[in-house]
């Protein structure tokens, strides 16, 4: 990430949390780094373009958006920050994708239109987050035949066993892939590794990305094997 000062005014380079591409005058971008927000910047919506006011004034013009391949769906906004955890850990496998809110429950038909027009926009994947009676990722199955991740969340008195259970439960003939309560990233790589047969890009990634993982769980182990070599053994009690 770069900072500068571009006519006068602070300019924020940095990678786009939904297209990735660069010099990105956020609004989430700027309040993060503690600058104020500008009333005139139109806000980043989620999932919408990043592109501000400001750049279309100067003629800036953005690289073309990569075409979202997974959806993810939050049953509400107080589920948003599971919903950019599964964010970033799909940009870290570069999987164009994008957020939204809609609830099985209190915009039915939005979620349900959703899901109905998702293969055609050319969704491959979706991951549905929710908590309590996590109905969504259930509906969303309901109206389409893309494979519906869910990732149930820990919250509410049951402490997520409710929404576990809603979504593991499903009927025979609709299936949701159910990943384990408050696990972000399984519900990516699960996305990934679907997506991974058919997109030989992600799944030279993907399989990077696994190589890296088993790396660092041998340094770990040499670590340990090392400081363990080392260390002075404590007194028994
Ligand atoms: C579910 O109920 C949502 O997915 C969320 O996890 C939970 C609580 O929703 P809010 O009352 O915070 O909107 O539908």
């Amino acid at each position: 990430m770069q900072e500068g000062d571009v006519g006068g005014r602070r300019k924020v380079e940095s990678e786009c949390v939904h297209c990735r591409s660069e010099a990105v005058w956020g609004l989430e971008e700027r309040v993060r780094l503690g600058y104020p927000a500008p009333e005139q910047e139109e806000e980043i919506g989620i999932g919408q373009p990043c592109q501000t006011k400001e750049q279309k004034e100067e003629g800036h013009t953005m690289p073309e958006q990569p075409q979202p391949l997974v959806g993810v769906v939050m049953g509400s906004k107080s589920d948003l920050e599971w919903g950019q955890q599964v964010g970033r850990y799909l940009q870290e496998l570069g999987i164009p994708h994008e957020l939204r809110i809609l609830s099985a429950h209190r915009t039915p038909v939005e979620a349900a239109n959703y899901a109905q027009s998702a293969a055609e926009r050319g969704l491959a994947v979706i991951i549905a987050i929710a908590g309590l009676a996590a109905h969504l990722p259930g509906v969303l199955a309901a109206y389409t035949w893309l494979p519906v991740i869910g990732l149930p969340l820990a919250g509410g008195p049951l402490r997520g066993q409710d929404a576990l259970y809603a979504m593991v439960q499903m009927p025979p003939g609709v299936p949701v892939a159910t990943v384990g309560l408050d696990n972000p990233r399984n519900a990516a790589v699960l996305a990934a590794q679907i997506l991974a047969v058919r997109h030989s890009d992600v799944r030279v990634r993907l399989q990077q990305w696994r190589r890296e993982q088993t790396e660092s769980v041998r340094l770990a182990d040499r670590q340990l094997q090392q400081s363990s070599a080392t260390a002075v053994p404590e007194p028994r009690p």
